[in-house]
């Protein structure tokens, strides 16, 4: 076990919709301040997605994007990690253009395309705030989340030139398979980070064998590497802890799960950032600060961004 753990507090993501729950910030002001708040509470490294402020609707909304990371630096040296996931629907180009612009420290990068299915979560709610809503979500059942390798290959150039470390989002055993690729290709060099992303439909279901399974095959692709762990739904705390023991860094947010406990829903990200800095604490791992983090993920620094 390591001594240090860094948190990644997903703030809003794409997947979460305004009915869901009344804590979802959508708009920059609501984004920054959850931000500040998760770093105060043990994050070194937020994760960004924009939302339409009027709507809550994902945007590849670049203004919109500048506000919000413009907004957290000026309150604190967190680390940003901007999406290149974007939203359903989004172009692999409109996903990518923050990291050319902007030069982020840290930006995900999704490591193959996956049946991305959130249709399953519509028959439980009858009303909806937003028109928008039932519309996105039902049609996952006929969407792929494309990540060809043509678009891998030109996303490792994008990172590349502007020093942008990749967090590559693994969904399922595969993308481990197409990370060694791009690493044997030359197109993006060692040591990497891998975001084991567990429990959406379409990619590997969170368990404790699986989490063994994954980390344990990457280990005999790619050898040595840095890896996070974040789990869609209520598993997100068990599988989190067992990433602690494993060696891995852990993400938490508003982004993967609304709860904070069963039948609890969670106030704010800083509340379940407090909650997995309790559970490391207790295992005598202390939150990474920010400077640790970038130490940690071989990051360039934050005087080297371009917002
Ligand atoms: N929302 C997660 C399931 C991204 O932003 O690039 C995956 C994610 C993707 O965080
Ligand atoms: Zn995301």
């Amino acid at each position: 076990m390591k001594e240090k753990v860094v948190i990644t507090a997903a703030i809003t993501g794409a997947i979460h919709t305004p009915t869901m729950s009344d804590h979802l910030p959508v708009t920059p002001a609501q984004i920054i301040e959850e931000a500040v708040r998760s770093y105060e509470a043990g994050a070194a490294v937020c994760h960004i997605h924009a939302r339409d402020p009027q709507t809550g609707m994902p945007v590849p909304d670049v203004s919109v994007m500048k506000e919000i990371i413009t907004g957290i630096k000026s309150r604190c040296d967190m680390v940003v990690c901007i999406t290149t996931g974007g939203g359903l629907g989004m172009s692999v180009e409109q996903r990518v253009a923050p990291v050319a612009l902007y030069r982020p420290e840290l930006a995900s990068f999704n490591a193959g395309s996956i049946n991305f299915a959130l249709f399953p979560i519509v028959p439980r709610y009858k009303e909806w705030k937003f028109d928008w809503e039932k519309q996105y979500l039902g049609m996952t059942e006929d969407f792929i989340f494309a990540n060809t390798f043509k678009s891998m290959r030109e996303y490792c150039a994008v990172f590349a030139e502007n020093g942008t470390k990749p967090e590559f989002e693994v969904y399922d055993s595969g993308m481990i398979n197409n990370i060694a690729f791009l690493i044997q290709s030359g197109y993006v060099s060692k040591p990497v980070y891998i975001q084991f992303v567990m429990g959406v439909l379409g990619g590997i279901t969170p368990s404790c064998e699986n989490l063994l399974f994954l980390v344990e095959y990457a280990k005999k692709l790619i050898g040595d590497f840095e890896f996070s762990v974040c789990v869609a739904g209520r598993a997100q705390f068990p599988i989190c802890t067992q990433a602690l023991l494993l060696g891995g860094n852990v993400r938490v947010g508003l982004e993967d799960n609304l709860y904070l406990e069963k039948g609890r829903k969670a106030k704010s990200n800083a509340e379940q950032v407090a909650k997995i800095a309790r559970i490391a604490e207790e295992l005598g791992i202390s939150p990474a600060t920010p400077d640790e983090a970038r130490q940690i993920l071989g990051l360039k620094g934050i005087g080297q961004v371009n917002f």
